[in-house]
């Protein structure tokens, strides 16, 4: 038995699955869940000592790696200084300016703790602004746990959405519809038969939560022209796309301007935060200016202010995105080699540092291709390479995520591993 399996065995006593967020469970990979006692740079180290390249980087915020100098200088000054006051701190205004630095379209910004709150907040915004109640998710993607958006399609196209959890009522999934990724012609069927009832559309903008799923040709500008001629707040959730792969986020990169943007994760530095912001006239809305209520309170701790801060101020340094995204399209390429080589179809998806390697034929567009994936061999892809020393997403649907602190020694490590197993799949 290792540490790690005594531990969940007795996490499971206690904690719900033995876990705090489902997909450290394992359960679509089979096997026994890592517990972590610590990391370093591109590396985590289990309960037994034994050390592994990290590919989950806690599912996006360490960037940097693990315990930066920088983040951990900050957040050991700031943390001496108190942890949380209930009141506002210099930090709050620090951070706020370097997200509106990074993304023109936001005039205000309000942090909560997680990417959820941000959504949550961000949906109600759009509701009060609009006054009009449904909103449009995509299928596959992500966007936290509230009710409204664990819905899933319902039995025929453009039909109101069904509940996605147990514990979601009927008429919260009613307000929500499900479109396809990457379908503009669906979008504008949609819009015309309710139209003037949408209040807004979220979208992943890049994709993270099938697997990395890029969006198409135009999709993105022709989706902000759609909703804007039908009056429907374009939410862009860029938690997960917010600082990956420039100092900004898609919306940066493809000139698309949501109306409401959502954050998360890199801006906290692996301390808990989100945030949303906007054009100053819808931000108001929210209290204490406006009627949107909206509370928290951990919201602009000091210390994820101290984490975000380092870690946005790091990301500023010249050429760090260009190492960092190369460094991954070596990963990248050298898994595409692989795969050919080896005959296994695989598809390498990749936006900056994130990629997903689907074992699939054919790209990847939206979330009916990624089913198609063998989640089995990528289930017996994980197996292998956590014995050797590689940590991946439990998931077949999940990004893999590269910091700055993984060289090309650690890519052409793990490229070495990955020769050896995939002759095993
Ligand atoms: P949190 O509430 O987990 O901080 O953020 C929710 C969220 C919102 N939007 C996007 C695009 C996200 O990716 C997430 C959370 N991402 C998952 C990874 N698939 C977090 C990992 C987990 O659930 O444990």
């Amino acid at each position: 038995m290792t540490r790690s399996q005594d531990l969940f065995t007795e996490a499971q006593k206690h904690l719900v699955g033995g876990v705090d967020s489902p997909v450290r469970a394992f359960k679509s990979v089979g096997g026994n869940p890592l517990f972590i006692s610590r990391a370093q740079g591109a590396h985590i180290y289990d309960a037994d000592g034994k050390k592994y390249i990290d590919y989950v980087g806690s599912y996006g915020p360490m960037i940097l790696g693990h315990v930066h100098p920088k983040v951990l200088n900050a957040v050991e000054r700031t943390v001496k200084n108190g942890f949380c006051f209930g009141a506002s701190t210099e930090g709050e205004i620090e951070l706020a300016m370097l997200v509106k630095e990074a993304f023109p379209s936001i005039e205000m910004v309000r942090f909560v703790n997680s990417g959820t709150e941000a959504v949550m907040s961000a949906i109600r915004l759009a509701r009060a602004y609009t006054k009009r109640d449904k909103i449009v998710k995509f299928s596959g993607c992500y966007h936290g746990h509230s009710d409204f958006l664990l819905a899933e399609a319902g039995s025929g196209l453009m039909t109101y959405g069904l509940p996605a959890s147990a514990g979601v009522t009927k008429n919260t999934a009613q307000d929500t519809f499900i479109a396809p990724y990457n379908d503009i012609q669906f979008l504008k069927d949609l819009f015309e038969k309710y139209n003037g009832e949408i209040a807004a559309v979220i979208i992943e903008p890049v994709v993270g939560n099938m697997g990395v799923v890029l969006p198409e040709g135009n999709y993105l500008k022709e989706l902000s022209a759609l909703t804007t001629s039908h009056g429907i707040q374009l939410i862009f959730d860029e938690v997960m796309t917010g600082f990956r792969k420039e100092f900004g986020g898609v919306q940066t990169l493809f000139g698309v301007t949501p109306d409401i943007t959502c954050l998360g994760k890199i801006i906290g530095g692996g301390m808990p935060v989100g945030a949303y912001g906007a054009k100053r006239e819808l931000m108001e809305m929210v209290a204490p200016l406006g009627p949107v209520y909206q509370a928290g309170t951990l919201s602009g701790n000091p210390v994820s202010m101290a984490a975000g801060i380092a870690t946005l101020n790091e990301l500023k340094e010249p050429n760090t995105y260009a190492s960092l995204n190369a460094v991954t399209t070596r990963l990248a390429e050298g898994i595409r080699k692989l795969a050919t080589a080896k005959n296994i179809p695989m598809q390498v998806a990749k936006h900056g540092s994130m990629i997903t390697p689907f074992f699939c034929d054919g790209k990847v567009t939206n979330y009916d291709l990624a089913k198609k994936a063998d989640t089995d061999r990528y289930a017996k892809f994980f197996n292998l390479i956590i014995e050797s020393g590689i940590f991946a997403p439990p998931s077949q649907f999940e990004a893999w995520f590269v910091s700055t602190a993984h060289t090309t020694k650690h890519i052409d490590e793990t490229l070495d591993i990955f020769d050896e197993v995939m002759d095993e799949l």
